[in-house]
């Protein structure tokens, strides 16, 4: 065992706190994933991740950062990992997904923020998250309210660059969003001293896009019945794509695909073919918060699939040939990241047009909506996307949480009743 103490106390991140965050990890991991039968052992690599999460990548982005590379942390996937990575700096997703860090949080945000952004700032307040700590700035985005006022705070604690995000996609939406991407490649090159020329981002795009197309090729495998994957493994590994090294990541999922599609071809799967197909729509799901899908796995469904910025949000799209000259290729970078159909965004129709797209192709039995507490955007959109399936005779289930275990009882009632309805 390789012992962090020292980089973690240059990293000024609070020791005791921090040893009570690690401590909590693996016996929740070894409950959640390492219990789960007919795992692919293509997972194995993404434990070692998990295990080494505070760790070795850390480590990474420190060695980056001693050889005169920048970190830049994100909370968005708005934000394109391109244009980073073509300042030779490294994206990298910050900690989000914990109840563990909203206390740190409260003293200065509203109680009725969603768990997502307190747990964001309570690890920077509570200095718990090592990435945020070896970061040399954020940047964050004007996505919906409670983000955009705690980045405010934010900035008083860590160097923070805010990028407008339009509202509405219209030719003057795009506009502005190209502005913004116009800004943030003049703050990187002022921050890293590296141009971004065309040859460097064309490299950039290349790296980020094999790893979505990594990620659509394991979203297709669960097309197949059985599923040959669970929806908390699938899960886990598009989470990790926000901070693991991109080239390495790609081939490792690329390495699960092939034993995935394996099995698809033996018919081998992770339940029985007949177990319910549930498609999980809403807010993203950032690492730990594995609660809902584990809930549903525990009670005999299986997710095959997330509507979600942990999921098909993140990874369903591609810049467009665009002639390779670096205004055409940023403007190809906008339209791909407008295409992230977030229920910021008003009207927002083209979410529920993929929702039942999937809810089809992925021969879903039913949809969860998941929305965190006081997330208005996604609440809001809930009903739309009921009454959308509801045309389709596909039923949907309402659901509405936090990071916390207080209400898993009353959740796992309410999947359970779901789930006899679809049975039925
Ligand atoms: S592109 S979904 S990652 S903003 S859950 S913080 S919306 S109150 S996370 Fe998101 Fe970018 Fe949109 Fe995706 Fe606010 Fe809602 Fe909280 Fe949210």
């Amino acid at each position: 065992m390789v012992d962090y103490r020292s980089m973690w106390a240059e990293l000024d991140l609070d020791l005791d706190k921090h040893d009570g965050l690690l401590q909590a990890l693996p016996g929740m991991y070894e409950n959640t994933f390492l219990i789960q039968e007919r795992r692919p052992k293509g997972m194995d690599y993404f434990d070692f991740v998990v295990g080494e999460i505070h760790g070795l990548r850390v480590k990474e982005l420190m060695d980056h950062r001693a050889a005169g590379g920048k970190v830049v942390g994100l909370y968005c996937v708005f934000v394109p990992e391109d244009l980073i990575l073509a300042a030779n700096a490294i994206p990298v997703g910050l900690c989000a997904g914990a109840q563990f860090s909203v206390p740190d949080a409260e003293g200065t945000l509203p109680r009725n923020t969603c768990a997502l952004i307190k747990s964001s700032f309570g690890f920077k307040a509570g200095r718990t998250c090592p990435y945020i700590q070896a970061s040399d700035f954020v940047v964050g985005e004007t996505t919906c309210d409670g983000k955009k006022k705690m980045y405010e705070f934010l900035a008083d604690l860590h160097p923070t660059h805010v990028m407008e995000v339009p509202q509405k996609r219209t030719p003057l939406g795009r506009e502005l969003f190209l502005e913004e991407l116009r800004a943030l490649k003049a703050k990187l090159e002022a921050e890293t001293g590296v141009a971004i020329t065309a040859e460097r981002l064309t490299q950039a795009t290349a790296v980020v896009e094999a790893k979505r197309r990594a990620l659509q090729r394991l979203h297709n495998t669960r097309k197949a019945r059985p599923v040959p994957i669970s929806g908390l493994d699938a899960l886990l590994v598009t989470q990790i794509s926000f901070y693991d090294d991109s080239v390495r990541y790609a081939e490792k999922v690329n390495a699960l695909c092939d034993e995935l599609e394996e099995r698809v071809t033996r018919g081998e799967g992770v339940a029985p073919a007949e177990s319910p197909r549930i498609l999980v729509s809403g807010s993203p799901m950032a690492i730990p918060n594995w609660k809902l899908h584990r809930i549903l796995e525990d009670s005999g469904a299986v997710v095959v699939g997330e509507e979600s910025c942990t999921g098909t949000r993140y990874f369903s799209y591609l810049v467009a040939e665009n002639g390779g000259d670096l205004s055409a290729q940023i403007e190809a970078i906008a339209d791909r990241q407008l295409e992230t159909h977030c229920a910021c965004f008003t009207p927002n129709d083209e979410r529920i047009v993929d929702i039942r797209t999937l809810a089809r192709d992925w021969a879903v039995d039913g949809v969860v909506h998941y929305s965190l507490q006081f997330c208005h955007t996604f609440a809001n959109e809930a009903g739309k996307v009921e009454k959308a399936l509801a045309r389709e005779n596909i039923p949907l289930l309402r659901i509405e949480t936090d990071y916390s275990d207080e209400d898993i009882g009353q959740l796992k009632t309410r999947v359970d009743a779901f789930l006899e309805m679809i049975r039925r």
